[in-house]
């Protein structure tokens, strides 16, 4: 056993703090500080601090298991995997490899992501892979793919952010969902500079604005575009970067010159003083900066939506320049690398295209098959989970809990329910796993090593700490001993140093280029930020890759992988890119592309059956599904279950107050939780947390209207009538009985 501390990063969000492990004589762990990683210097949420509770065995799986007679019972490993390669054989050759269905999650290390899609791809032959980071920033990956030919969460890191002037937070309640990161933005006051929150709720977040606008859900495509007329306005384009740095200003200009203020005012409720005071907080100073999370994303126009906030920053001067740019809070602990690296339906690692002949033949050599064996692009996440039982039979899912976090959740449910075959690896038994026919318990992140990396895009080394207990394996061993199965013996390593190796040569020339990082330089470094060239693999700089066309067919060659920090030979490492787009952007042409786009409504809009806006989102103790968090008991008891938000002119119209239970219908189906009234919600909206199972499942009204470009679900709008409850007493000794809508619902 270890004896002294070991340093890592936290297994949930984005942020990936820095935390050692210290060893507890009763053989578990303990989260001490780690002051040196210059992201959180120390700090951590409750979340973060009590991770280690979810590896004790009171919680977590202990052995696979299978369903047999309708229940889960524990089986033997070999049993278990030969059940699972057996099955996706079978169904392969009576349907096909498109039969079988993958399902990642954002939550995977680069390494696990890639040999997932690497397996997908090489070992089922199916194109039908998708992941949950469909669910979180795709929007905004489409958008900055479009503007700047690149998806870097972050362009800069986190530490610029107090020395910029102002900067534009729009619908993320980072108090609550990266609370450690709050401290940059109070610096950024401290500093003179001032912060805008745009969220349709005060949020913990917008109490430390100054300035807070609260538009109506699902507007803020008209509130930038608004924005921007002002500035065409007042004079405040800056025609000299416009012209020098970027192209389609006049498409973009006549689309923003469409959206009147006082239009503006209408759809947003945002006023237009209001509107002009963000203009001038916003251009007044010398930087500047616009920050999306899932608030603006998570719309069925949320790519058009990130689009005119990049326009907004274009047209401003606030973007490839020192303290300015858009950027977007990616939210899960490897949602930047788990997007990177082929687990998405259209990808190949490196960020390259399926559908490119040059990345397909690439990525081919490195794995050592023929690119023509490669399947095309599949359907994105949700088009996946509602093709189950259809075309797709099987599923097998590693990262994700979609019972509760999925749009439309009954009906994903029942899909799930209709699969001739479900194999689930999970690390606890989750409600998405209880419905498999097999479970694989598998290890987490204190007992392996891996790479996760960060919403800076800083690559990040998670070191283990423990020995995983008896009884449990890894998703690579797992995908080692599946390959195995059905008849690929090499290309899945078990140890996740040599999947890396393989990563670095697979991303080599791409734009998320990782072929000068290694485990070795990561430990001795706070992480590196691609894209990183190996030596000798071109030019430091972002721009080579963008530039020599034979990149993509031409692999950099590597430095053989174990040398030292700052170099083995004569070549010197690349430093890693912290700041992207100073000089140009990373489209063919260096110029940043306005969007040019125009404001349209939300897939669902209030009548007069469902006449509330409901919006969804998160609380600070509970992470995701709540699979993990759910499962310990400081987190249950600061945040025990679901709760329905809302206005207190909304509470008195319904005849309900503070803990009434409260149905909420929509279209899709009816959840009902406790009231809880405040003042800092929009009277004509509610809002619910997506964290629980069950009758308070807030997905089970969830919109899937899909974005037409990022496929991204609209969970952050769809419409709903809301009604009071009342619940009937349960007689001692007799089973729970439903709760019963009575009069008062609001029209
Ligand atoms: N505690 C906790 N932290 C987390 C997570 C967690 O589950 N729990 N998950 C992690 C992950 S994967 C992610 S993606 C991030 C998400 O981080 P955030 O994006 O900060 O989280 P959300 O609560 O989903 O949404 C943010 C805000 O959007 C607002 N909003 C709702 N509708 C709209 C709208 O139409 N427009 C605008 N402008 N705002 C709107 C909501 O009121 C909410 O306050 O958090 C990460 N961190
Ligand atoms: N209404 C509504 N719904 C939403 C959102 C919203 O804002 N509103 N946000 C969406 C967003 S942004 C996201 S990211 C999704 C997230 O939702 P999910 O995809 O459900 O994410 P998690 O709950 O983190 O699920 C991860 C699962 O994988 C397991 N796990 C953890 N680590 C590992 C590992 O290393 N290997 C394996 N095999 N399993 C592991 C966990 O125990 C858990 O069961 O939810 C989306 N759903
Ligand atoms: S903010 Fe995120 S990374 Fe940091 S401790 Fe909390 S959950 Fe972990
Ligand atoms: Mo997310």
């Amino acid at each position: 056993m270890r004896t002294t501390s070991t340093p890592t990063h936290c297994p949930y969000c984005a942020l990936q703090c820095g935390m050692a492990l210290s060893p507890l004589p009763t053989g578990g762990v303990e989260v001490v500080e780690r002051a040196d990683f210059p992201v959180n210097r120390g700090a951590l949420c409750g979340k973060g601090r009590t991770a280690p509770a979810v590896l004790s065995s009171r919680v977590r799986l202990t052995s696979p298991l299978v369903r047999s007679g309708g229940a889960l019972v524990p089986s033997g490993w070999d049993e278990a995997l030969d059940l699972i390669a057996g099955r996706l054989a079978g169904i392969r050759d009576v349907h096909g490899p498109d039969a079988l269905g993958v399902f990642g999650g954002g939550g995977l290390t680069n390494e696990k992501a890639y040999a997932l899609g690497k397996f997908a791809r090489v070992v089922l032959g199916t194109s039908q892979i998708d992941y949950n980071g469909r669910f979180c920033m795709s929007s905004a990956a489409a958008g900055g793919i479009k503007a700047f030919g690149l998806d870097r969460g972050l362009p800069f890191p986190l530490e610029d952010i107090p020395r910029t002037g102002c900067v534009i937070l729009v619908g993320s309640n980072l108090a609550e969902t990266m609370p450690p990161s709050l401290r940059f933005f109070s610096e950024l006051r401290e500093n003179g500079g001032t912060l805008i929150v745009v969220d349709p709720r005060r949020t913990k977040t917008a109490e430390q604005a100054d300035l807070h606008l609260a538009p109506r859900p699902g507007t803020d495509l008209a509130l930038a575009l608004g924005l921007l007329h002002l500035v065409v306005a007042e004079g405040r384009v800056d025609e000299e970067f416009v012209r020098e740095r970027t192209t389609g200003w006049e498409e973009a200009r006549a689309a923003a010159m469409a959206h009147w203020p006082e239009q503006v005012e209408r759809i947003t409720g945002v006023s237009v003083p209001q509107l002009r005071q963000a203009v001038r907080m916003f251009c007044e100073p010398e930087a500047a900066m616009v920050l999306t999370a899932r608030g603006p994303e998570q719309q069925s126009k949320g790519t058009d939506t990130v689009g005119a906030w990049i326009d907004l920053c274009l047209a401003t001067g606030r973007a490839g320049r020192p303290l300015s740019g858009y950027g977007c809070l990616t939210g899960q602990g490897n949602g930047q690398g788990g997007r990177e690296h082929g687990q998405k339906a259209d990808q190949l690692p490196g960020y390259r295209k399926l559908d490119d002949p040059a990345a397909r033949r690439h990525v081919a050599e490195v794995w050592g098959v023929d690119p023509d064996s490669l399947p095309g692009p599949g359907r994105s996440a949700y088009e996946l989970l509602d093709a189950l039982g259809g075309d797709v039979r099987s599923l097998l899912l590693m990262g994700s809990n979609p019972v509760v976090s999925a749009p439309r959740a009954a009906h994903v449910e029942e899909r799930l329910r209709s699969l001739d075959f479900l194999a689930v690896c999970d690390v606890v038994l989750s409600e998405t796993a209880a419905l498999a026919d097999v479970v694989l318990p598998v290890t987490q992140w204190a007992e392996e090593s891996g790479t996760t990396t960060s919403l800076e895009g800083r690559v990040l080394l998670r070191r283990q700490a423990l020995t995983p207990p008896d009884g449990i394996r890894s998703d690579l061993e797992v995908l080692h001993e599946l390959a195995a199965r059905l008849g690929v013996e090499k290309g899945f390593p078990t140890d996740p140093e040599e999947v890396f190796e393989e990563l670095r040569r697979a991303s080599a020339g791409g734009i998320a280029d990782y072929s000068g990082i290694t485990y070795a330089r990561l430990a001795a470094e706070n992480g590196v930020f691609w894209p990183c060239p190996a030596p000798g693999g071109g030019e430091a700089g972002v721009e080579d890759a963008w530039d020599d066309p034979a990149r993509d067919t031409d692999p950099a060659p590597l430095d053989g992988g174990d040398g030292p920090a700052q170099g083995t030979g004569p070549v010197p490492s690349h430093p890693g890119t912290p700041r992207l787009f100073l000089d140009r952007f990373a489209t063919p042409d260096g110029r940043a592309r306005f969007a040019a786009v125009t404001h349209r409504p939300a897939a669902e809009e209030p009548d007069a059956d469902y006449p509330v806006l409901l919006t969804t989102g998160r609380v600070v103790a509970q992470y995701q599904s709540g699979a993990q968090t759910r499962r310990v008991d400081e987190l249950n008891a600061a945040a025990p279950g679901p709760f329905v938000e809302l206005h207190p002119r909304l509470a008195a119209r319904l005849g309900a107050a503070e803990g009434d239970p409260l149905a909420v219908v929509s279209r899709r189906g009816r959840a009902v939780a406790p009231a809880r009234i405040t003042t800092g919600i929009r009277p004509d909206t509610v809002f619910m947390p997506f964290h629980w199972p069950g009758e308070g499942r807030a997905n089970t009204l969830t919109n899937p209207a899909l974005d037409p470009t990022s496929r991204m679900p609209e969970f952050k709008v769809c419409a709903v009538r809301v009604e009071r409850v009342e619940r009937v007493e349960r007689p001692e000794g007799v089973g729970a009985a439903g709760p019963k809508a009575v009069a008062g619902g609001v029209s």
